[in-house]
C-alpha cells in the first residue's frame, strides 16, 4: 500500500518516535493554550485529548480570542475497580486540576474535564502517585478492559477479573514516552520496532475494545466489543469462555458504509488460553484493518471484508490454539443491577448508586462528591465503576452497612429513582465534546421525566425500558443496542431508534430521521400505548415492538444501513 492511500493519523504514529510528536515542548509553550495538532493525535494515547469549552466557542470569537482550550483526562482502570484511597486521590485531583467533578464512563473508568494545559502534568502525575495511570486510555489501542461490576459471585467475579487486569497490561504500549513526559522518567529515544513489539510504530488502525462478561449479567454490552469473553460457568469454576468479535457502535449520518455491529461468536476457549487469544485478535486486527479510511478501519470492517472463517484461522494460527464450538449463554440484562443493596456468596454487602449520566458533582441536594469522599475517607467500601455509569460501594461489612446507609441518606444519594431512569444512559456531549451536534447529558434528566410520565399515563410506571442518548453518531453511550435511543443531529433534533433487546444482544432499529422532542413524545406516546395494551407477561419493550411491526428486526451491520436508506431515501 502507498503511503499516500494512507490515512493522515498514519503518517503522525509513524513520525512520532512512539508517541513521544513534540508534546514535551508544546506543554510548555504559554502563547496559547493548544498543543500542536499532530501531538492532538499522539496526546490520545497518552489518556488525553484537547477540547474547548462549546459554550464559550460564539463570545471567543467576538472577542477575538483563541478557543477556551482545556483538556479531557481519561484514566485507565481494568475492571472499574478502585480503593477508596483512589477514590479520594481522583477527589482531590478533580478539584485541584478540573472542573471539580468525576465523569464516569460507559467504559468503567473516571474522565477528568476542564483540565488546563498548564497542570495537565501535575494532574497526570497524581494519578500515577494514586498507581492508577492514563496510559492507552484513548488511541489506536486497546482501551480500558472491562469486566462484569458487581461481585456476586467473588470467587467467579476475582477470575475474571484478573483476566481483564491481565489483557490490560499484556496489551500495554511499551514505549517510555508516557513516563519521560509525564513522570520526568529517563529519556528513551530509541526508535525501534523493539520499543512497541506488539505495536509497532504504528500501533492499531483504530481504537480496540475489550470486555468481560459474568453471566447472568451482560453490564458489560459484550456484543458492542471488538473482543468479548463470555464466561462459561459449570459447579462454580469458570471452564472457559466464548469469544465474540466484531462489535462496535460507531456511525457517520449520511454514510451508508458505516454501521454498528453485534459482536458475533468465534468459538470457545479455555482460560489458560484466554490472554493469547486476545493478543492474535489484536494482532490480527493491527496486520488487516485498513489504515486507509478510519470510518472503515475498525475490526467490525475486517471481519465483513476477511470473512469469519478466514478470521478464526488466522487468530487460531497466531494463538496457537484451536477454539472450541461456542457454548449458549443467556444473558438476564445489559444494565446495571437494581438500585440499592445487595449482598453476594461471602455475605458482604454492595450498594448500587444511581449517578445520573456518570457526573459526580454535588447539585442541589444531590451531593455526591461530598457525600462518596466521606464514605472513601472512612474507608468503609471499595469503588467500583460501572460500564453503565453507576457506582457500586462494595465489598462493605455488614458491621458498616448501617454507616454507608447514614452517608448516603445524609449526602441526598439514597432516593429511589424509576426503573428507566436507572437504566438510562447519556455521552457526555456539549459542551465539552467536539463531536456533539445535539445535548445529551445535560439533555438527559429532563427527557427522562417526560419518559416517565408518558409510562405512568399508560399504566406502565415503574417499568424497565433502557433508553440510551448521545449528541452524535459515535455510539459512546451504546445507543444501537438500546430499547429506545436518541442520537443527535443538530441541536434540538434526533434520529429515534427502537428495538434492541434488553440483553443487548439485538441492534436497535432506525425509526425516525432528525425530529424535534414533541415529535419523539408522540411517538413513543402511540407505541407505548400498543405497549401497555397488547404486551404479553414479561414481555421488554424492545421485544414488543419488533414483534407487534412497529420496526422490522435488523441482523446485521449492513442490513442496518439498509434500514436507514429506506427511512431517509438517502
Ligand atoms: Fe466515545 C469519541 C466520550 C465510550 C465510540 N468519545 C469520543 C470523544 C473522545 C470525542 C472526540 O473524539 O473528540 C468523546 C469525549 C467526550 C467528552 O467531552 O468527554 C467520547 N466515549 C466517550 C465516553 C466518555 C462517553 C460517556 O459518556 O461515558 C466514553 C468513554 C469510554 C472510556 O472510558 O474509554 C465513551 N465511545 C464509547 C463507546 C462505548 C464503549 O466503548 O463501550 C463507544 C461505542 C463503541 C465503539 O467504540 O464502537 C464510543 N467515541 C466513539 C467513537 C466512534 C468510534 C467508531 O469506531 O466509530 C468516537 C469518534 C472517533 O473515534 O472518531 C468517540
Ligand atoms: Fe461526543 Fe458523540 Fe461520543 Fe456523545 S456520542 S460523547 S456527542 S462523540
Amino acid at each position: 500500500m502507498s503511503t499516500e492511500q494512507l490515512s493522515p493519523v498514519e503518517g503522525i504514529k509513524a513520525r512520532s518516535r512512539h508517541l513521544r510528536g513534540t508534546i514535551a515542548a508544546g506543554l510548555v509553550d504559554l502563547v496559547t493554550g493548544a498543543i500542536s495538532e499532530d501531538d492532538t493525535q499522539l496526546i490520545k494515547f497518552h489518556g488525553i485529548y484537547q477540547q474547548d469549552d462549546r459554550d464559550l466557542r460564539a463570545e471567543r470569537r467576538e472577542q477575538k480570542l483563541e478557543p477556551a482550550f482545556q483538556f479531557m483526562v481519561r484514566a485507565r482502570i481494568p475492571g472499574g475497580l478502585c480503593t477508596p484511597a483512589q477514590w479520594l486521590a481522583f477527589d482531590a485531583i478533580a478539584r485541584d486540576y478540573a472542573d471539580g467533578t468525576l465523569r464516569l464512563t460507559t467504559r468503567q473508568t473516571f474522565q477528568l474535564h476542564g483540565v488546563l494545559k498548564g497542570v495537565l502534568k501535575p494532574a497526570i502525575a497524581a494519578i500515577n502517585r494514586s498507581l492508577l495511570d492514563t496510559l492507552a486510555a484513548c488511541g489506536d489501542v486497546n482501551r480500558n478492559v472491562m469486566c462484569t461490576t458487581l461481585p456476586l459471585q467473588r470467587a467467579l467475579h476475582a477470575t475474571a477479573l484478573e483476566l481483564a487486569r491481565g489483557i490490560s497490561s499484556r496489551l500495554l504500549p511499551q514505549s517510555g514516552a508516557y513516563h519521560e513526559i509525564w513522570l520526568d522518567g529517563v529519556k528513551l529515544e530509541r526508535d525501534t520496532e523493539t520499543v512497541e513489539p506488539l505495536y509497532g510504530s504504528t500501533y492499531l488502525p483504530r481504537k480496540f475494545k475489550i470486555g468481560i462478561a459474568l453471566p447472568p449479567d451482560n453490564d458489560v454490552d459484550v456484543y458492542a466489543q471488538d473482543l468479548g469473553y463470555i464466561a462459561l460457568l459449570e459447579q462454580g469454576r469458570v471452564v472457559g469462555y466464548n469469544v465474540v468479535v466484531g462489535g462496535g457502535m460507531g456511525v457517520t449520518h449520511g454514510d451508508l458504509a458505516t454501521w454498528p455491529r453485534v459482536a458475533e461468536p468465534l468459538g470457545r476457549c479455555t482460560p489458560a488460553q484466554a490472554l493469547a487469544v486476545a493478543q492474535a485478535v489484536l494482532t490480527t486486527q493491527r496486520d488487516h484493518g485498513d489504515r486507509t479510511n478510519r470510518k472503515h478501519a475498525r475490526l467490525k470492517y475486517t471481519l465483513e471484508t476477511m470473512g469469519l472463517a478466514a478470521f478464526r484461522a488466522e487468530v487460531e494460527a497466531r494463538a496457537g490454539v484451536q477454539l472450541g464450538p461456542s457454548v449458549a449463554v443467556t444473558f438476564k440484562d445489559n444494565g446495571d443491577p437494581a438500585q440499592g443493596w445487595h449482598t453476594d456468596d461471602h455475605g458482604l454487602h454492595h450498594y448500587v448508586l444511581y449517578v445520573p449520566s456518570g457526573r459526580i458533582g454535588d447539585v442541589g441536594e444531590w451531593r455526591a462528591i461530598s457525600g462518596l469522599r466521606a464514605v472513601a475517607a472512612r474507608g468503609l467500601a471499595q469503588f467500583r465503576l460501572s460500564a453503565n455509569q453507576n457506582l457500586v460501594l462494595s465489598d462493605i461489612a455488614a458491621r458498616d452497612r448501617d454507616a454507608v446507609a447514614a452517608l448516603l441518606r445524609d449526602y441526598g444519594l439514597s432516593a429511589p429513582v424509576s426503573p428507566v431512569r436507572h437504566l438510562t444512559l447519556a455521552c457526555v456531549g456539549l459542551p465539552t465534546c467536539g463531536l456533539a451536534m445535539a445535548e445529551s447529558e445535560r439533555y438527559a434528566p429532563s427527557f427522562i421525566s417526560k419518559i416517565e410520565a408518558l409510562l405512568a399515563d399508560h399504566g406502565l410506571a415503574g417499568t424497565p425500558i433502557n433508553v440510551r442518548i448521545t449528541g452524535c453518531p459515535n455510539g459512546c453511550a451504546r445507543p444501537f443496542l438500546a430499547e429506545i435511543a436518541l442520537v443527535g443531529k443538530a441541536p434540538g433534533r434526533y434520529n429515534l431508534y427502537l428495538g434492541g433487546a434488553a440483553d443487548g444482544s439485538r441492534l436497535t432499529v432506525p425509526y425516525r430521521d432528525n425530529i424535534t422532542e414533541g415529535e419523539i413524545l408522540e411517538l413513543l406516546a402511540q407505541a407505548l400505548g400498543c405497549y401497555a395494551a397488547t404486551r404479553t407477561p414479561g414481555e421488554r419493550f424492545g421485544d414488543f415492538v419488533i414483534r407487534a411491526g412497529i420496526v422490522a428486526e435488523v441482523t446485521s451491520g449492513p442490513e442496518f444501513s439498509l434500514a436507514v436508506r429506506r427511512l431517509t431515501g438517502a
